[in-house]
């Protein structure tokens, strides 16, 4: 659980756009809507979206909380208009117009047949609208928010792709670069992999899905660096770091595991091969490796935070799998609509910038400081940074 930021957002994927407001941002942070955008049109890209991504151009207006471009310490509102909406005014209406066209053939692998169990439907559609990945574009840009909270702190978040379908990328990234670099080179990459050979196999496997009517899933390796020791704590078990990453991580559509450091493999080795020893090197500790992940006893350890997180394949098919009619309980293939074929590549842009709120929350609870020049000060005068 976050401690010291809310937030909260609300919108259907075919509806009038998505809200969100976030509270907890300290003020005198500067902030605009282009550096929002920068993230937006980032998590937008990708080989394998459908054409939905060519009617938006995600834009996130600052409603309220900013005034002559500086955070009040209010919270701040946002909105981003969804463009397909003029599309879908029938099936959307906010008030009774009568529209019947009603969906019931729930995808296996989608919230459809749970979530009409859960809240008593009888139309699909109420469940697929707000369970729709569309929802992210607005975490993204209050992600985005925070994000500019830790530039100011000289803390940086990078994200690439290592896996769609069965190819893997085994490279190690390298960090000596600075993460922009990282970032700016897998943004060059269709499929956000460095790896060149691997990139072109990855486009391989997601145009072999799409030709088939199928989807792929993949992995994500996310960094963050610039980070004190004690974000977190081992003191409870809800103030633990990697407990509260995972939880703001896992909430991402299609994300079903996540790994830090050396992850499961770790659990194959010796603990004297796996444990990353200290040493003392220009007044201050040091690792010989960061096989942790940057996370000892539930707290950052100073070393860089590295994830990784697998993706399952898009649930909705052009070529559908075998479900059952909600109405008649007799068999028939599912739903199937306008679709991605792979969305992974945006997805690590998600993931990107919802480690940065969980981030950015772990340094306020941690420093505190109502303005962005307290909380700096509060830094700095804490010996351990
Ligand atoms: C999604 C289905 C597709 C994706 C959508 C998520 O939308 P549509 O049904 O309009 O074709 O494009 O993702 C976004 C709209 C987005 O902004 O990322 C789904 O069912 O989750």
């Amino acid at each position: 659980m976050l401690e010291k930021i809310k937030y909260l957002t609300a919108g259907e994927s075919h509806g009038l756009g998505l809200l969100g407001i976030v509270e907890g941002i300290p003020s005198h942070l500067t902030l605009d809507e282009d550096y929002i955008k920068v993230q937006l049109q980032r998590r937008q890209k990708g080989h394998g979206r459908s054409n939905r991504m060519k009617i938006e151009s995600d834009y996130a207006q600052l409603y309220c909380g900013v005034r002559q471009g500086m955070t009040l310490g209010a919270p701040i509102g946002l909105i981003i208009k969804n463009k397909d909406a003029k599309n879908w005014t029938k099936s959307m209406s906010i008030t009774d117009n009568g529209y019947d066209k009603k969906i019931t053939l729930p995808r296996p692998g989608h919230a459809d047949l749970a979530g009409i169990m859960k809240f008593g439907f009888d139309d699909i559609r109420n469940v697929m609208e707000r369970s729709s990945a569309r929802e992210t574009a607005m975490r993204v840009a209050i992600g985005a928010v925070c994000r500019r909270l830790l530039d100011e702190l000289d803390i940086h978040v990078c994200s690439r792709v290592i896996q769609i379908y069965n190819i893997i990328d085994s490279s190690q990234v390298d960090q000596s670069l600075s993460y922009d670099k990282i970032n700016q080179l897998a943004d060059k990459s269709d499929v956000r992999c460095l790896d060149k050979k691997a990139e072109l196999k990855m486009i391989q496997a997601i145009d072999n899905a799409k030709k088939n009517g199928d989807s792929v899933g993949g992995v994500i390796e996310i960094h963050c660096k610039g980070l004190p020791y004690g974000l977190g704590s081992y003191s409870h078990w809800e103030k633990k770091l990697q407990s509260k990453i995972s939880e703001t991580i896992l909430s991402i559509n299609a994300f079903k595991g996540i790994e830090f450091g050396k992850g499961f493999d770790i659990s194959k080795e010796y603990g004297s091969n796996i444990h990353d020893e200290i040493i003392f090197k220009d007044n201050k500790y040091e690792r010989k490796t960061n096989n942790a992940g940057g996370i000892e006893g539930g707290m950052s350890n100073a070393q860089p935070i590295s994830i990784k997180i697998s993706m399952k394949p898009i649930p909705t098919l052009v070529k559908p799998l075998d479900s059952v009619d909600i109405n008649t309980h007799k068999p028939m293939k599912a739903h199937k609509e306008r679709t991605d074929s792979c969305a992974v590549p945006a997805a690590s842009i998600i993931a990107e910038n919802l480690l940065c709120i969980v981030i950015a929350d772990s340094i306020l609870s941690k420093f505190g400081g109502d303005s962005i020049n307290h909380l700096k000060i509060h830094i700095k005068n804490t010996a351990e940074y």
